[in-house]
């Protein structure tokens, strides 16, 4: 189920029922085992070709990655110190990290050495298995707690609080335009709070997205102090009878902490209006910034309790390596990939579709 989703059938759909769950079949669907096999292997629904998209987002980090392991490993008949060598530093390239990388290497290095591993194809499936594993640690970290669970928001609170933040011209207005065409063509009512008073420009272009997705946007004059431009959203909101409002915060420097308190006060308005609230607090990370973008977001979920990640401009960069790299770091799980400036490119982030495509 997307973590937004309000509506109770959509629980039931989204189990690949047309009608409500037995108690059995509800009771196995709540185990945690249950869950995260289907967000790891069922394909996002209504989503034609979705793997083809997802394909296509990370072809250049495909090409460069698989082009590399085979190219060292060609023609030879064993596979060698030197093939491993050259193959952590294709790893390292693709913004894995380097100790993900080491670790992965030295993991091969020991099967080689006990004969427990020869070829491209046995040492590609260790590769996608421990990449794998770390993509799945990050599912089970959110299990036991450490960042907030959809099952956790009861259906019945209104507005569903998207609080979205990330530094300057990662994406987030793009993403809330496409986040907000994607919730609403899912039946749901939803608004946009532009709490991006910061810059003068910021209004202009999210009404042009408010406007795409054909959603209600809540502004103000530039200057206006966010918090405030909240407060009025969640009061519009409520007016409407909205399911969910997503809001806009100003591209912050990390290294400017009233920014962050800004945002945590904001934090504290919602919460005070809405039981819960903010009930998913997004950041946006430019794959195309690598372990700069990693290094954002340290920052920022010092500051905030993130709940969830989504990754832009996935489609722009061969280092798509560094979704694998963040998922380790930050334990986080990655909602979302944007893969295109068009209003349809965002994809649900499946770990399963993404080593997929990686090593296809
Ligand atoms: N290729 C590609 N471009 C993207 C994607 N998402 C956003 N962009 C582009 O990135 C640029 C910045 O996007 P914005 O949405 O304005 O970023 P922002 O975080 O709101 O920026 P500020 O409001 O200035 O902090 C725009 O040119 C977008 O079209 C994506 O997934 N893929
Ligand atoms: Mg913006």
């Amino acid at each position: 189920m997307a973590f937004w989703k309000r509506k109770k059938e959509d629980a039931y759909i989204s189990l690949g029922l047309n009608r409500p769950p037995t108690a059995e079949e509800e009771a196995i669907a709540q185990q945690p085992d249950a869950q995260q096999e289907r967000n790891l292997y069922a394909e996002p629904e209504g989503q034609e070709g979705f793997f083809d998209r997802f394909k296509q987002a990370v072809a250049a980090t495909r090409e460069s990655l698989s082009e590399k392991i085979e190219s060292v490993v060609g023609g030879k008949r064993r596979i060698d110190a030197s093939v491993l060598d050259q193959l952590e530093e294709a790893l390292i390239g693709a913004d894995i990290g380097v100790q993900t990388s080491l670790e992965i290497i030295e993991k091969a290095r020991q099967q080689v050495n006990r004969n427990q591993l020869d070829d491209l194809y046995e040492l590609k499936r260790l590769i996608k298995d421990e990449l794998r594993e770390i993509l799945l640690a990050t599912g089970r970290n959110r299990r036991q707690g450490t960042v907030a669970s959809e099952a956790e928001v009861p259906l019945d609170i209104k507005p569903y609080i998207l609080l979205i933040v990330g530094v300057n011209g990662v994406g987030k207005t793009t993403t809330i335009g496409k986040l907000a065409h994607r919730i609403k063509s899912e039946g749901n009512e939803v608004m946009i709070c532009a709490a991006d008073t910061f810059r003068a420009a910021a209004n202009d272009q999210l009404a042009i997205w408010a406007e795409r997705s054909g959603v209600p946007l809540i502004q103000q004059k530039p200057g206006t102090d966010p918090s405030a431009v909240l407060y009025d959203s969640i009061g519009a909101a409520r007016a409407r009878n909205a399911d969910v409002l997503i809001v806009d915060t100003a591209g912050r420097l990390h290294t400017k902490t009233n920014l962050m308190q800004e945002l945590e006060k904001m934090r504290r308005v919602a919460g005070r209006d809405i039981e819960g609230a903010p009930h998913e607090v997004l950041l946006i990370i430019d794959a195309v910034t690598g372990q700069n973008g990693l290094e954002q977001a340290r920052h920022f979920t010092r500051a905030v309790p993130v709940t969830g990640l989504v990754l832009t401009k996935l489609d722009g960069t061969a280092k798509g390596g560094i979704v694998i790299a963040i998922a380790k770091e930050l334990g986080i799980p990655i909602r979302y990939v944007g893969i295109g400036e068009k209003i349809n490119d965002l994809v649900e982030f499946s770990p399963e579709a993404y080593i997929e495509s990686l090593f296809d």
